[in-house]
């Protein structure tokens, strides 16, 4: 038995999971992951290949059309649901074990998004109950309409490093809802959690071949996936660079499109706000996953008359963020996934000095223990055209840039090519309101960022992507609308 409190004495592996079954891998290759938080082997899973994909395809849509779980009632995926968020709380010591040492993140952080992961799929299921189309009983005596939803059929789902079991939460029980069924390739360091899913769902009653993993390279298998004409809707979270790839390979089939990309969030902060709660707040959307989430604040738009004020305030902030063991439930900083990210962090900086900018704290790695970790870092005179303000990061590296009117905050926030997410922070109702309504972002926070639940929809305007998640949008963007119109009484012939 594993005390989840020390690193493991063995590597774990992995087969893979389709059909209702694990597949021994056989000859195949292994990924090996270091845990990037210890810098020791954790976990080998299985390397794929485009044959392994074109089977769990065949299977998906075997099972599709089986209407084992296309065409049940609401009321049994939503109980095939609710055991499903049960079994991961029964699992959640365990989850959050293997998915702090794949990931890096500190274990504090995992508990919370296996626990909320669990939420999602009890929201789901009552969706799945929930959904409805509409009926039109105003089209004459002779004509009664419907629409209906049902389920879009096979979805390719690929999802990233940075949060593998929550971005599976936030999907896969909303595709389920809606009656689809689901291949699944998660980033090839970090995929034990989401088959630690598939067998739960197998467990918790989900009919064999409607969810399947299959491990493997983004350059064969993902390709592969998006490429795939027996894939009907391929849901992407990852960088823009294969988000634009996903939208050229979607013209094989036209298959429809979920993407979740990039983001260069704003932080506002105006004179007015509680500049406490503020520099609180824009310390945590910083330091969040390290900085490596979709959300980050990483720009920080303030008002100049309290800009320095605010930099002292957020610098202290800073400087207390809890580092250490990732394993250790104090820890609040987690791990940069691999060196090489770590490289290209440390590279912005850099760039960010080259081109001006003044680095106020951070800006090296940490080298108090093992693994990889870049201290919080605060960029101050940067302007918004530098490549530190234009550029994901993604990394705890903040751009501060200052602003004196309202409008031109709100046109630093806009002059992006992303828009996933904003935050403003101020006590000034009006402000708020006019600020929210024309920042150009799929989420946006009032004085607090990156909170939320399932009820409400993610994603992103402009180059952040396309769709929304959870919610119940979530569910009604894995179905199709279908019309219906029903002539009622006798026919007036058309040839008489
Ligand atoms: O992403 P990739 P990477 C951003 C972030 C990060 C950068 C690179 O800025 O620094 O992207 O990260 C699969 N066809 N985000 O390189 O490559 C891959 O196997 C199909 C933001 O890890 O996009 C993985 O499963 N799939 C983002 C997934 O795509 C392919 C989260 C994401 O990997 C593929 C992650 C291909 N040709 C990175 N190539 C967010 N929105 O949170 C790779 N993949």
């Amino acid at each position: 038995m594993q005390d989840f409190t020390k690193l493991p004495s063995t590597v774990r592996e992995f087969d893979f999971f389709v059909d209702g079954k694990w597949i021994d891998r056989g000859s195949r290759g292994q990924s090996e992951r270091l845990s990037p938080g210890h810098d020791v082997p954790v976990t080998r899973t299985v390397r794929c290949t485009k044959e392994d994909l074109d089977h769990a395809v065949a299977v998906a849509r075997r099972a599709f059309n089986a209407k084992t779980w296309s065409t049940v009632s609401g009321a049994e995926r939503a109980a095939v649901l609710l055991r499903a968020a049960t079994g991961i709380r029964d699992k959640l010591d365990e989850l959050a074990y293997w998915e702090t040492l794949e990931t890096g993140k500190a274990i504090s952080q995992c508990r919370g998004e296996i626990e909320a992961a669990a939420g999602h799929y009890e929201y789901a299921a009552g969706v799945a109950r929930t959904l409805s189309g509409e009926a039109f009983n105003n089209l004459g005596d002779k004509m009664f309409g419907l629409v209906t939803r049902q389920p879009i059929g096979v979805i390719g789902l690929i999802t990233p490093w940075n949060f593998p079991f929550i971005i599976l939460a936030e999907r896969i029980p909303y595709m389920l809802a809606a009656g689809c069924t689901i291949v699944a390739k998660p980033a090839e360091v970090t995929s034990a959690s989401t088959l630690m899913m598939a067998e739960i769902l197998t467990e918790s009653g989900l009919p064999d071949g409607v969810f399947n993993v299959v491990p493997g390279s983004g350059s064969e298998v993902g390709q592969a996936m998006i490429e795939h004409v027996d894939i009907d809707v391929l849901s992407f979270t990852g960088s823009i660079d294969v988000g634009r790839r996903v939208l050229l390979a979607s013209a094989s089939n036209f298959k429809k499109l979920s993407l979740e990309l990039g983001g260069k969030n704003p932080q506002i902060v105006y004179a007015d706000a509680n500049l406490e709660d503020a520099a609180d707040g824009v310390a945590f959307g910083l330091c969040f996953n390290a900085g490596q989430c979709c959300v980050s604040g990483s720009r920080l738009i303030v008002e100049k008359t309290v800009a320095r004020e605010f930099e002292k305030l957020l610098i202290e902030k800073l400087s207390r963020v809890r580092t250490g063991d990732v394993l250790d439930p104090e820890t609040q900083l987690g791990a940069i996934v691999t060196d090489e990210h770590q490289a290209k962090i440390l590279g912005y900086v850099q760039t960010g000095l080259n081109e001006g900018a003044v680095l106020s704290c951070g800006g090296k790695s940490l080298e108090a223990h093992a693994g990889r970790f870049v201290e919080p870092t605060l960029l101050t005179n940067v302007r918004n055209d530098m490549v530190v303000a234009r550029e994901e990061i993604f990394g705890p590296v903040l751009a501060m840039i200052e602003f004196e009117t309202i409008d031109e905050a709100i046109g630093i926030a806009n002059d992006n090519i992303f828009g996933l997410s904003a935050s403003i922070w101020t006590s000034d109702i009006d402000k708020a309101v006019e600020t929210m309504r024309r920042v150009q972002a799929g989420r946006t926070w009032v004085n607090t960022t990156i909170s939320g639940g399932p009820e409400l929809p993610i994603g992103g305007f402009k180059q952040s992507g396309n769709g929304r998640e959870t919610g119940v949008y979530g569910v009604e963007e894995y179905t199709e609308v279908k019309s219906i119109h029903i002539e009622l009484g006798k026919r007036n012939h058309w040839v008489s």
